[in-house]
């Protein structure tokens, strides 16, 4: 990992230590993604046949999974994974259920009623990756507030492993949370056929969930064609950033780094101390911790873009943290409450010696899908609101009409906009003629 003492970079060496591992648009990506989309929408599901034979080495012979593979895979699971998916799944359930938006309805002047309802997108995709490693928990993260959003048709793509069978725990996750169909797709050609619809898989209006370098430019481009999806958020690879104090216990804060860096060779980590000896420590068991690790080859590739950076306080430290925005911060300090109030971007926060990453990428109840690359800034996790649409209502009496139409006749004159205004003016003549 790189060492850096931020009080002496000047502005460009500040920034190029917050800068995050380049993330590749190329043209050759781009134009692979166009094409796979444009064979899906021509050739629909002969297109997802012929295209996940050549990404996943795979022959599909139904595109979605059939009920009989549903109940194998789950009696197939160990009983004790089958328990951890049910009850991380009934935490996230009920803290998603307590921090879903409610319907508001408000009197903001006499006779005039304002109220906001709230109405689930009707059909929405969910991407499971199943790259290096398939990951269940994703599904519980997305299938969870879908289902208590109340979307009505809720649709999940995932690659089929070369045996055309799709990750049992994925498939029990999947039902766990009410996800009516699966499909074993992955990679580009998995949001074309969501976004757009194949004589399969249902057209469907968002797209969720992270993905590889072909799955994310896919989404965008999805979403940039009115034709296509709206999707959750951009995204980039997966990050952490930690904050210590001299009496964090190193061997915590290595832990935590590593946790993040297995995810993949452009996972990035962070770590800011104003001690030099909790740095010194932590970079002597990192490198102890990373050596044992079934990954390591991974985490390596990503701590070689990590940094351990020296700051002058812990109020220097949450500035620069801000600055990063990053997708996780965990806070191992004495007191980490009194730090809470001046975070301003951060995807999810972990307060103390006790709460790893770990348990919100799987149980505490708070979503793992999160904003990275820097878009914590102005994006949220997904939530229950992710999957809803909300409207507004609004309801005047005579008396309301009354009391703000006077009010929208002055600012319509001020816009010029004669017909606004009559809107009003004619109403308010009606009032007084019937008076
Ligand atoms: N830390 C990842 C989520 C995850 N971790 C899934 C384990 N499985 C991105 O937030
Ligand atoms: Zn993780």
């Amino acid at each position: 990992m790189n060492r850096l003492d931020w009080t002496t970079l000047d502005v460009q060496a500040q920034r190029a230590a917050l800068s995050r591992p380049m993330q590749s648009r190329a043209e050759s990506l781009r134009a692979g993604v166009e094409q796979i989309t444009a064979r899906v929408r021509a050739d629909g599901d002969a297109a997802l046949r012929e295209l996940t034979a050549k990404f996943d080495r795979c022959e599909l012979h139904a595109i979605e999974v059939p009920d009989k593979e549903w109940r194998e895979a789950e009696a197939r699971l160990a009983p004790e994974l089958k328990a951890a998916i049910d009850e991380a799944a009934s935490r996230i359930d009920a803290f998603h259920r307590a921090a879903a938006p409610q319907p508001v309805a408000l009197d903001t002047a006499g006779g005039v009623r304002v109220e906001r309802m709230l109405r689930p997108i009707q059909r929405v995709g969910l991407y499971v990756p199943a790259g290096s490693a398939p990951l269940p928990s994703t599904a519980l993260m997305l299938g969870v507030p879908a289902r208590i959003a109340g979307c009505a048709e809720v649709v999940l793509c995932s690659p089929a492993r070369p045996d055309g069978r799709c990750d049992d725990a994925v498939l029990y996750a999947a039902r766990v949370t009410g996800v009516h169909r699966v499909f074993k797709l992955g990679g580009a050609q998995a949001i074309a056929a969501m976004a757009y619809g194949t004589e399969s898989v249902p057209k469907c209006d968002k797209l969720f969930g992270p993905g590889n370098s072909w799955v994310t430019e896919a989404k965008l481009q999805v979403s940039a064609d009115p034709e296509g999806a709206a999707i959750d958020m951009p995204a980039g690879p997966s990050e952490v950033l930690v904050i210590a104090d001299d009496e964090a216990n190193p061997a915590f804060v290595a832990a935590d780094l590593l946790s993040q860096a297995e995810h993949g060779p452009d996972s990035q980590v962070i770590l800011l101390s104003a001690s030099t000896a909790l740095l010194d420590a932590v970079e002597v068991e990192v490198a102890q911790q990373w050596a044992a690790l079934p990954r390591a080859d991974i985490a390596e590739k990503a701590l070689s873009q990590s940094r351990l950076i020296a700051v002058a306080s812990l109020a220097q430290a949450v500035e620069v943290s801000n600055r990063y925005a990053p997708e996780h911060l965990i806070l191992q300090v004495a007191d980490p409450r009194a730090l809470l109030g001046d975070i301003q971007s951060a995807g999810s926060v972990f307060l103390g010696a006790w709460t790893p990453e770990s348990v919100g990428d799987y149980c505490s109840g708070s979503n793992h899908v999160l904003p990275t690359y820097g878009y914590a800034r102005s994006y949220s996790g997904v939530s229950v609101a992710s999957f809803q649409k909300q409207i507004t209502v609004q309801e005047l009496s005579p008396d309301g009409l009354r009391a703000i139409g006077p009010c929208t006749v002055t600012l319509a004159a001020a816009e010029q906009l004669e017909a606004h205004r009559r809107a009003v003016t004619l109403r308010l003549a009606a009032l007084e003629d019937a008076a």
